[in-house]
């Protein structure tokens, strides 16, 4: 059987190197666990051209742990920074194996175990034109494809990022020519899709690169039995984390309750976003609530967003102040067992005045 880990879009930057490269070592594990043959890495390896040279040796020592074949193909993000045309990958990087400068393919015919595959690897190119792509008959069971871009039935809304619109991708001649799978990387977010027998599938980055990439990260391991049909799984990277999204409130004196709550939901490898909202009588409070609790955490990155009002700034209508002073002359008088969220009723009170304010 061939077994295939295909990963894509690891992003490796020095600025974030402890983390990128302990979500590597998970993936060299994963495959050991899974009995991998290959491991597939469809692009976008390293985040920008200048990420290489600085990064290589230690890349090349954790893959080296890796029993099997590495195959591999530059991304776009492997040509930013470099002069266009020019080749991303001067430098030895085996044990990956992957096209060279001048090739517009590279094939890899592979045996185990009396299954036979061909690998078709597809340095990232903006416009991959059918004209390129002339496939001799199929003699090997399977026929994979390693492809860097956007494959516009996978990825319907192709704006506001320029990065998805270009390099589109046509599945259109891999299918015609038989192939049973398309290994494809650049989309953060895993999916697939057949067309005809041909799967087309992206695993998604196996860690957070940016914000808004919810859902635990993984990898995709596909087996190419004897049956004729690539069976797929996806593992979890645990060090890779989550990025995680909550919202809390200040209450009037800035203090945030909800936030000892919070810390208990994410953990270390975590990338954190709190939307903070609330009225408060000074936003210098909040800042220093949320400077300690950022010091206090302990998480991969840590962001707030603060969509706070100052209730002296809502009170220069006579109206609100009127209703403000009422309001806090009642809660310094509350002698009832269970009061009422004061700062909600201001919130509420002074977002409808101030709704309401000019109208008749
Ligand atoms: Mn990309």
């Amino acid at each position: 059987m061939i077994r295939v880990l295909h990963t894509a879009d690891l992003h490796l930057s020095q600025k974030e190197k402890e983390y990128c490269l302990s979500v590597l070592k998970e993936i060299v594990s994963i495959a050991g666990e899974e009995k991998c043959t290959h491991i597939l890495i469809c692009g976008d390896l390293f985040d920008r051209n200048g990420e290489i040279d600085p990064l290589k040796d230690e890349v090349k020592k954790i893959l080296g742990d890796f029993g099997g074949k590495i195959l591999y193909i530059p991304g776009n993000h492997e040509e930013l920074g470099l002069a266009t045309g020019k080749y991303p990958i001067t430098a030895d990087l085996s044990p990956l194996s992957y096209p060279q400068k001048g090739e517009s393919v590279k094939c890899w015919t592979e045996e185990i175990d009396g299954v036979t595959a061909e690998f078709f690897g597809f340095p990232f190119q903006r416009n991959l034109e059918d004209s390129n792509i002339r496939f001799k008959e199929k003699k090997t069971q399977y026929r994979i494809a390693l492809l860097h871009g956007t494959e516009t039935e996978l990825v319907e809304y192709l704006g506001p990022s320029p990065e998805e619109a270009d390099s589109v991708l046509d599945s259109g001649p891999f299918s015609e020519a038989h192939f049973d799978y398309l290994a494809l990387g650049h989309i953060h977010s895993g999916r697939s899709a057949t067309q005809g027998s041909m799967i087309k599938r992206y695993p998604g980055s196996p860690r957070v690169v940016s914000s808004g990439e919810f859902g635990p990260r993984t990898v995709t391991i596909v087996s190419f039995g004897k049956n004729g049909t690539p069976e797929l799984r996806e593992k979890i990277v645990v060090s890779a984390g989550q990025y995680r999204e909550f919202s809390a409130t200040a209450d009037l004196s800035g203090k945030i309750p909800e936030l000892e709550t919070i810390r208990s939901e994410f953990g270390v490898t975590d990338s954190v976003r709190i939307r903070i909202s609330g009225i408060v009588e000074d936003e210098h409070t909040v800042s220093a609530v949320l400077k300690e609790f950022e010091k206090n955490c302990v998480c991969r990155r840590m962001e707030f967003k603060t969509e706070i009002k100052t209730s002296a700034a809502l009170i220069n209508n006579p109206i609100a102040k009127v209703f403000y002073d009422k309001l806090m002359e009642r809660k310094a008088a509350w002698t009832g067992a269970e009061p009422p969220d004061w700062n909600r009723v201001l919130t509420i009170g002074l977002e409808q005045i101030e709704e309401n304010a000019g109208k008749n």
